[in-house]
């Protein structure tokens, strides 16, 4: 069969979602993430005025020639934005033949390697003490890996910080905006290394003291430090046995974490702003990290996702797939479900989306006893329900800015 049409839907049920969704001529229809997170409209046009058009007509089951084809026809390859519109294609064509063969989608990448996926959730408090309470609250759901972020005495609001309610969900979105007159920009945060260097071994000594030593505890630095100051930080949380410290230097400079491997054995994450295997080449051949955080969403779909996996694999290199509420519940499955399937997975990020997100994609995955499971619907096992889906508008939103104490722009 052929590809008969390509919609691009735009919807913000809670946050913003980008949504290829794929139809073939015997009415099979494939959905695809390609959401990148504040720039949704560049991923929209380049799927609608550039892919979309060149794609009808083709043998949908030809998935990695299509792949090729996205990636190497166009001249300009890689990047954020092109990469998300070929993972939104890529994911829709995989869902398609998965439904065609009806079966859940780990079926074809190779069948499931395991029964369950580990899964780590945010835990985060403005003090060491709503932390802990916030670990408590997932340990108790069952969670045997957990993100630790803690406030910073000094500084006001910061990546990943947020007080939930005892017991309650835990819903952090940084994107948002201000609005002044006619200007709409995203908010400004304040940041200072020193004040965090100090403060975070205390942290993961108190979570260490409180929850002992069986716990997972990750925590992410969010591209903010030195080569210098990550190596120290990752020296510092050494005796508290951390699962990984992610993103500690910002990741497009590759040769940083040599020195930060030279100084200490804490586990490296990085790569969820990666989008091919090339973003990782020095990354996995010199052995600088021990986990993937790439998603099929920013990494080319399943087909690019794959390609960074089998090579890492060679390493012994594991996954740790992002899964922030930005990749949408379509691109959420479509980690799951090669997850499930691979050799050298590690972990998966799961921060579960909001009563309404999940109204309009309507998800199959479960999670139970600490570990997610893509479930047993064909395909990526996500409905989207269009009419449910038009009823949200986008709402223009931004990562935000982050600025020294000089007001000197820094790494978000
Ligand atoms: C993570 C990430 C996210 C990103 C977000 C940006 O580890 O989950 O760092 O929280 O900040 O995906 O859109
Ligand atoms: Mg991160």
């Amino acid at each position: 069969m052929t590809i008969e049409r390509i919609d691009v839907d735009v919807t913000s049920p809670g946050r913003n979602f980008v949504t290829a969704v794929v139809t073939t001529g015997d009415g099979v229809v494939g959905l695809g993430d390609g959401t990148l997170n504040g720039r949704e409209f560049a991923v929209v046009s380049y799927l609608r005025d550039h892919v979309a058009p060149t794609l009808i007509g083709r043998d949908e089951s030809q998935i990695e020639s299509i792949w090729q084809y996205l990636y190497r026809s166009p001249y300009w390859r890689r990047g954020p934005v092109t990469m998300a519109a070929v993972a939104a294609i890529d994911m829709a064509l995989w869902d398609i033949a998965a439904k065609k063969a009806g079966v859940p989608l780990y079926k074809l990448l190779g069948g499931a390697s395991r029964t369950g996926l580990l899964s780590y959730a945010h835990a985060s408090g403005t003090t060491i003490e709503k932390l802990n309470e916030a670990i408590h609250g997932y340990v108790e759901q069952g969670f045997r890996a957990v993100r630790i972020q803690s406030g910073v005495p000094g500084l006001d609001q910061i990546y990943g910080v947020h007080d939930s309610a005892p017991g309650g969900k835990y819903e952090y979105e940084p994107a948002g905006r201000t609005e002044t007159g006619a200007a709409m920009r995203p908010a400004e945060e304040t940041w200072d290394t020193a004040a965090y260097l100090r403060h975070l071994p205390s942290v993961f000594a108190a979570v260490r003291e409180e929850f002992g030593g069986d716990l997972r505890i990750l925590h992410d630095g969010h591209h903010r430090m030195s080569p210098i100051e990550a190596a120290r930080l990752a020296k510092d949380i050494e005796p508290y046995a951390p699962f990984w410290l992610e993103d500690c230097t910002p990741g497009e400079d590759q040769t940083a974490l040599r020195l930060v491997r030279h100084h200490s054995t804490t586990p490296l994450a990085i790569g969820e702003v990666f989008n091919s295997v090339h973003d990782y080449q020095t990354l996995i051949t010199e052995r600088l990290i021990d986990y993937v955080r790439s998603s099929a969403t920013h990494a080319g779909g399943i087909t690019g996702l794959r390609q960074i996996m089998t090579f890492a694999g060679i390493y012994g290199i594991r996954s740790g797939f992002h899964g922030p509420t930005d990749v949408s519940p379509v691109g959420m499955a479509a980690n799951l479900h090669l997850g499930l399937a691979l050799h050298n997975f590690g972990i998966q990020e799961y921060m579960p989306h909001s009563e309404t997100t999940l109204s309009v994609f309507r998800t199959s995955y479960r999670f139970e006893d600490g570990l997610l499971h893509p479930g047993e619907t064909p395909g990526l096992g996500v409905g989207l329900d269009r009419e449910a889906a038009s009823r949200y508008e986008y709402q223009p939103a931004y990562l935000p800015v982050n600025r020294l104490r000089d007001g000197s722009v820094h790494d978000w």
